[in-house]
């Protein structure tokens, strides 16, 4: 319960913070963002999107939170012999004039403590945020795959 309460008080705060700052931020443009339909009873989410930084500098991703979930964490599975294993990211950076792919099998965002199990269809909002201190908001829908 009172991780629930903690997660609904920070998507407050990146609302707030939002209003203030998202007219100065449209370095970052995203394409493609889903969330990926978990099977019945999973605990967890995956979120997989296109960010392009079409700026001369790099941007650094240093939180994600959802208004679907407690917490959203930064991963990279990777194979570890015959299982798949998944790192915790501190950061993501995308490079200058460049993008970074999260997709199946690589980096990706993990939903964690679905407030109620997410469904098809369903639209979840993000507040990425970033090292700079400004923060973006990101919608993405819940589907079985990526569109071709
Ligand atoms: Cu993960």
């Amino acid at each position: 319960m009172s991780s629930f309460i903690r997660g609904v008080f920070i998507v407050s705060l990146g609302v707030i913070a939002v209003s203030v700052f998202s007219a100065d931020r449209e370095v970052v443009s995203v394409q493609q963002a889903w969330v990926k339909l978990a099977p019945p009873g999973a605990a967890v989410n995956a979120a997989y999107m296109r960010l392009q930084n079409q700026s001369p500098i790099a941007q650094t991703i240093i939180a994600v939170s959802a208004d679907c979930c407690s917490q959203v964490m930064m991963h990279e599975s990777r194979l570890e012999g015959d299982s798949v294993v998944m790192d915790h990211k501190e950061r993501l950076e995308i490079p200058a004039q460049s993008e970074l792919v999260l997709a199946p099998g690589g980096l990706h965002l993990m939903l964690m403590g679905a407030h109620k199990p997410l469904t098809m269809n369903d639209k979840v909002s993000f507040v990425v945020e970033f090292a700079d201190r400004t923060q973006q908001i990101i919608v993405a829908p819940v589907k079985l795959a990526a569109d071709e």
